[in-house]
């Protein structure tokens, strides 16, 4: 693989969406892409995955065997995705010049939380991950939204720490403006904070400043990436700050292009 991106983020924030768009829209640049499914509980994807881990892991099979519901059933496959490691690298060996898009579990926890997911990430991409933390606009466009989205994505970072997107989702909901003003509070958390004040009427003492301040400190409030995997905008930026983390910028890949 050139690189990979494992897509993480809370549930329904639009991950596979994005995975199966951000998919078609590198190879309609012209760049060879894959999509590997690493959600064994998913019951219907958006896209054809390229290798998928519910060949090997049935997550009806685990509620059988260990007399479990599905979310007792989830923790076990989450583990047992070590387990089916070098099957899903025998498969990625197949694809050197590819970037590898790996969909994770709808539950956040299961991926970023488990203690096996750091290794995983590292035996199937080594140094060639990157991750990308999906939040929804909708959420994202209150203050205290995006302080609760930018806390768990540190948290998500804490755990990983590899290079890491804040990829605001479905922008299409909320419209250029609204997206404007996150991108405000980016560049300028007091007037996050100030909105966070409007927002709580004023009930709030300094431990949220001081919670702000530290998040804009330690980098966490950066540099958000907005995007919508519905109309496929924002994709090149992603991309652009990929090929910069894995090729420096350059585009290896020019030798499977026409020109
Ligand atoms: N309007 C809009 N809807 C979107 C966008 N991306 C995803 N959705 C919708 O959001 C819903 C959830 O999308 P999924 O891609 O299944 O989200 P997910 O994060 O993979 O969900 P889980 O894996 O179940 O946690 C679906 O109805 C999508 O059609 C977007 O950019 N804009
Ligand atoms: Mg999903």
């Amino acid at each position: 693989m050139i690189g990979s991106l494992f897509v993480t983020g809370p549930a329904g924030t639009g991950k596979s969406t994005f995975c199966g768009a951000y998919k078609d829209w590198l190879i309609r640049n012209e760049y060879d892409a894959i999509i590997v499914n690493l959600d064994p509980g998913a019951e219907f994807l958006p896209y054809e995955p390229d290798i998928d881990i519910r060949e090997f892991i049935s997550l009806t099979d685990i509620m059988n065997d260990y007399s479990l519901g599905p979310n007792g059933a989830q923790i076990v496959a989450a583990d047992l995705l070590l387990d089916n490691i070098d099957k899903i690298k025998s498969k990625l060996e197949l694809y050197e010049d590819y970037y590898v898009i790996f969909d994770t579990p709808g539950q956040i926890e299961l991926f970023s939380f488990r203690p096996g997911s750091t290794m995983l990430v590292k035996a199937l991409a080594g140094q060639k991950a990157m991750l990308a933390f999906v939040a929804d606009a909708i959420i994202s466009q209150t203050p205290s939204g995006f302080i609760s989205e930018k806390m768990l994505f540190g948290s998500v970072y804490s755990r990983f720490y590899i290079p890491m997107m804040f990829v605001l989702n479905k922008i299409d909901l909320i419209g250029s403006d609204r997206v404007k003003e996150i991108s405000g509070w980016e560049e300028d958390p007091d007037i996050l904070y100030d909105e966070f004040r409007d927002e709580k009427e004023d009930m709030i003492k300094d431990y949220f400043l001081n919670i702000i301040r530290s998040l804009k400190d330690s980098d966490i409030i950066n540099k958000i990436f907005p995007i919508s995997s519905k109309d496929m905008f924002g994709f090149e930026d992603i991309y652009t700050d990929m090929s910069n983390y894995f090729t420096g910028g350059e585009d290896t890949d020019t030798m499977y292009k026409d020109e």
